[in-house]
């Protein structure tokens, strides 16, 4: 049998993190929180995309440790709000608009309707010193008119994924984990892990 794969999960998001255990938990892989393995950084992302900011994140954790390191930069991007937009900035939106509840009442009251796609792009680093790569997950749905159900995190209570009829919260974790942006990233890593006959 293969020796397990360690993994630090460079995010200070506790939602991301139990989402990414949760795809993993088929595989022998064990991911440690940054606080498992005692790194507490809290990186500046300043990158123009989610797979410059990605990176930054990963970067910085992999100075503190000897383990791969698995980043994970998110957004949604809202068509009615302009191109790409909030995309990378997804969090500080909310934060710098009265909070994720607040924004999520202004969006499904002001926007809903509009075409709005989820994006995931994961980096790994180091799996052997030096090594790099990246994959990139989407979930494309619509803003729900109303805030439903109480699963999931950030804008999970007013995203109507395509082919569904309520938001994403009103889903199982199980369910969510079966079709989101994350999921659709990290199916391409865990290929190519297998690949590489690393799992
Ligand atoms: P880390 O950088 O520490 O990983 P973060 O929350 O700041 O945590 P991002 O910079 O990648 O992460 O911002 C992602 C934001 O996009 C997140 O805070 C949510 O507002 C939104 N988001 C990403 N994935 C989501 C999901 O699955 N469901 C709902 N909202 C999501």
């Amino acid at each position: 049998m293969k020796n397990q794969l360690t993994i630090v999960v460079a995010t200070n998001n506790q939602h991301k993190l139990k989402e990414l255990r949760e795809l993993f938990s088929p595989y022998n892989v064990k991911l440690l929180s940054l606080n498992d393995a005692n790194i507490h950084v809290n990186p500046d992302e300043n990158g123009n995309s989610y797979k410059e900011n990605a990176f930054i994140k990963a970067s910085e954790v992999a100075k503190y440790t000897k383990f791969p390191v698995m980043s994970d930069d998110s957004g949604i991007e809202i068509s009615e709000l302009g191109d790409h937009f909030p995309g990378i900035y997804s969090s500080r939106y909310a934060k710098e608009n009265g909070g994720q509840e607040v924004i999520n009442e202004f969006l499904s009251t002001n926007h809903h309707g509009s075409k709005a796609t989820f994006h995931c792009h994961i980096v790994l680093l180091n799996l052997k010193p030096g090594s790099r790569y990246d994959f990139e997950g989407i979930m494309e749905g619509k803003i729900n008119n109303k805030i439903e159900g109480e699963h999931g995190f950030g804008y999970d209570p007013i995203f109507v994924p395509d082919g569904y009829e309520h938001s994403v919260s009103i889903l199982s974790d199980e369910e969510k984990n079966s079709i989101s942006h994350r999921h659709n990233a990290t199916i391409k890593v865990i290929e190519f892990l297998k690949q590489i006959s690393l799992i």
